[in-house]
């Protein structure tokens, strides 16, 4: 075949199937509704993108949750405590999401993308047994619409790899209890009329130890050593290869697919030399917005077909990370339009490619022509390069990232402030209710004014005043009614950045978000959040914090420029932010929150890459809080992550107050910052956000006091572990009575 996608988007143009498996959790819906609304996704989207000239079409990446999941029930590797659930689709479920008796499986980062895949649960006793019936169904129903189908499965070697081990065992152990069930699935697709399959091992692009690297060799030769089998495509994506590459190339597979977007020179060398395998070369970006630039593409594909190498042109990586298309976004800047391809236009730009590649640039003469016309428009747009920006980053020195010794900092805010000891806080958010929700619709849609909009957002901001001062919380929060998604809510104010209306991309489950588009230099015209915290200032005597969200967290969610490196465009982002704290200082705040919780989110996935990247996030963070005085006392908050390979750059911060997720890693964390030599303020979340269970105070108390043997007073805050956006009013009340009465306590 000559040009492919890795796999597309599943969740539906208009995000029928979230829908569709939200109102089957509700009730609303029965199995078999359910099945018919993905039945017909699936076909609109094969037939279309067959339609749109892709000659090997990939099957298998639709889920009803997600992809791992999907992989543990083909491999029969489901936990105990789930397996015992009868009904498909409810057991699937259950792994998926719990129920009142069974824990969900965890939930984690697909490699350095936003999507977060279930974590299967494995030991050295776990047994394995085949269940094909999903992938030979929809390899099926796509053949016999008379898609050239390519069934797509995870891989051994990264199933192994990303799934936990439950009792220390190394699951590449287990290889051989799997390959056997591969080989058989093999026999089972090339019955079923497969020509190709995709193995996916996207764990390739990390860093293997000799051992795993000789489990790739033996893997791929023992799986190509299946008597009848489709042609092996081994599909790696998200980073280089370097040394796996010729490894992979030395066994007896068809094909391999290579990014060439992330992965760059070293790998395109390498491919160079492999004329025996069908290079899949993954030039279209699958990860980001942009529009291909055909002068960088194509010269990438010819010099591999010069070398005698067989090519087909392809994303980088699956569509799943990109919204659908442009289609539905009317409200984009013409411009900015014409620099950017989604799904849809990915699929296209593929088939022009290829066609150049086989047929010659005079085939697809006018299509590459528009290409390169937006390319260089792109190039030219003032917005990319806003001298004033520019120059002042390039005037900026050491001073300005830079704040005077934590300790005395310590003491001029506690002179300014006045707090008790084990001050009691929130994160920021408090309950999205039913009628904050209601008032954004009709702003929407025009049925009140801005003005009506507002006075209700003040309302529901003296109604969250009222409640923490009934609770008696020492330091307060605004409650954020007015801020959508605590990324979005800055791009929609700062020059740089544009929004879409429909572009959503999977998260996780039937979960989307909306990212913004950082596309030139980044300008705050406007104060962005003043307004909103003067106004809950002036409802109380208690100092009410400033919120924002951290130049790491804005530029991780969102699609990022890729005409300069994200260490730039980190720090034009931290300059807005920091004039909003100088701004919010100025206007009598005394303490700002800077949200990080993305920090260890773009930790690049090989070692060598992350010292450099944990440099650049957390200057991007000191320059956007080292710009008030003193006597301002600046918080940050990080979540869901393992703060392990982070716990320097936490340190590094120099924040005065950071808030962790730490109810459910028991507090180890602290150790952690103690050994990483952190004397900043802290706040362990003393009871999880994520579970509507309200801790009474005796177990806040307990776990204070445990803290209190790692931190020392002085330095310990109480709080919560998250955000309360997503909690109810009863439950949020109930339980911060119950901490506010345990810092008593414990004072
Ligand atoms: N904001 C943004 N990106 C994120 C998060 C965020 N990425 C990581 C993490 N948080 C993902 N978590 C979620 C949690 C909830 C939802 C999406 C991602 C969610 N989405 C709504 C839905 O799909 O129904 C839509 C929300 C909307 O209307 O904007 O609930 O916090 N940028
Ligand atoms: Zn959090």
């Amino acid at each position: 075949f000559t040009a492919t996608v890795l796999g597309l988007p599943r969740i539906g143009p208009n995000r029928e199937l979230k829908r569709a498996i939200e109102a089957y959790w509700a009730g609303r819906l029965d199995a078999d509704g359910l099945h018919e609304v993905a039945r017909q996704s699936r076909t609109a989207q094969l037939t279309a993108a067959r339609a749109a000239g892709l000659d090997s079409v990939p099957v298998g990446t639709f889920s009803y949750y997600d992809q791992m999941l999907d992989t543990a029930v083909l491999l029969g590797a489901l936990p105990e405590r789930v397996a015992a659930i009868t009904g498909e689709l409810d057991r699937y479920f259950a792994a998926a999401r719990g129920t009142a008796r069974v824990a969900p499986l965890e939930m984690t980062k697909w490699f350095d993308t936003n999507y977060h895949y279930l974590v299967p649960e494995l030991a050295a006793a776990t047994t394995f047994s085949l269940h094909p019936e999903k992938p030979l169904a929809e390899l099926k129903e796509a053949l016999a619409l008379g898609i050239p189908a390519r069934p797509v499965i995870i891989g051994p070697i990264t199933f192994l790899k990303l799934a936990k081990s439950l009792d220390g065992s190394d699951l590449l152990e287990r290889l051989p209890d799997l390959l056997p069930l591969y080989e058989q699935l093999l026999g089972l697709l090339a019955a079923a009329g497969a020509r190709w399959v995709q193995i996916d091992e996207p764990s390739l692009v990390t860093d293997l130890t000799v051992a795993e690297l000789s489990a790739v060799r033996t893997t791929y030769q023992r799986l190509s050593e299946v008597a009848v089998r489709p042609s092996i495509l081994v599909a790696t994506y998200f980073g280089s290869l370097g040394g796996t590459l010729p490894a992979l190339a030395a066994t007896a597979i068809e094909g391999i697919a290579v990014d060439f977007v992330t992965g760059g020179d070293v790998d395109a060398a390498a491919a160079r030399s492999i004329t025996s395998k069908l290079i899949v070369a993954g030039v279209v970006d699958g990860h980001n917005v942009w529009r291909t630039d055909p002068d960088r593409a194509l010269p990438r594909l010819t010099a591999l077909r010069d070398a005698g190498v067989p090519v087909a042109v392809s994303s980088s990586c699956s569509l799943l990370h990109v919204p659908y298309s442009l289609g539905p976004e009317t409200d984009l800047d013409e411009r900015l339009r014409g620099w950017l391809a989604f799904g849809a236009e990915k699929i296209a730009e593929i088939v022009v490619l290829a066609g150049a590649l086989t047929a010659g640039e005079q085939s697809v003469a006018a299509e590459l022509d528009i290409a390169r016309t937006a390319v260089r428009d792109r190039a030219a747009d003032p917005r990319l390069h806003v001298r004033a920006v520019r120059e002042r980053l390039a005037a900026l020195d050491a001073a300005d990232v830079r704040r005077t010794p934590a300790a005395e900092r310590r003491v001029r805010q506690q002179e300014r402030l006045h707090l008790p000891m084990l001050p009691t806080t929130t994160i920021g958010s408090y309950p999205q209710t039913g009628r904050i929700r209601i008032a954004r619709a009709q702003l929407r849609h025009g049925e009140i004014d801005q003005a009506e909009y507002d006075a209700r957002m003040r309302a529901e901001i003296a109604e969250v005043i009222a409640l923490q001062e009934d609770i008696g919380l020492d330091v307060l929060v605004h409650g954020e009614p007015e801020r959508n998604d605590m990324v979005q809510y800055f791009a929609e104010q700062l020059d740089g950045f544009a929004t879409t209306s429909n572009g959503w991309v999977q998260s996780y489950g039937t979960r989307c978000v909306r990212p913004p588009i950082v596309y030139g230099d980044v300008v705050r015209p406007a104060v962005m959040t003043v307004d909103w915290i003067a106004c809950a200032q002036s409802l109380t005597a208690k100092p009410v914090k400033g919120m924002l969200t951290g130049p790491v967290t804005i530029l991780a969610w969102s699609f990022v420029r890729d005409d300069q490196p994200p260490a730039d465009t980190a720090r034009q982002i931290a300059l807005a932010i920091r004039d909003e704290t100088i701004d919010l200082e100025a206007a009598g705040v005394a303490i700002v929150q800077v949200d990080e919780p993305a920090l260890r989110e773009l930790l690049p996935l090989r070692k060598a890459d992350q010292a450099a990247y944990l440099d650049w996030a957390v200057e991007a963070f000191r320059l956007a809080t080292s710009g008030v005085a003193d006597t301002t006392q600046i918080h940050t908050h990080l979540c869901y992550s393992e703060f392990g390979e982070v716990i320097g750059a936490i340190a590094g911060l120099d924040a005065d107050v950071t808030s962790l997720e730490a109810a459910r890693s028991h507090m180890e964390v602290l150790d952690d910052l103690n050994a990483a030599g952190f004397e900043l303020g802290v706040g362990p979340g003393v009871y999880d956000i994520h579970s509507p269970r309200v801790p009474d105070a005796d177990e806040i108390e307990n776990s204070l006091a445990q803290a209190l043997k790692a931190v020392p007073a002085e330095r310990l805050w109480v709080n919560p572990d998250c955000g309360l956006k997503t909690r109810r009013t009863e439950e949020v009340t109930a339980a911060l009575r119950n901490m506010v009465a345990a810092a008593a306590a414990l004072r």
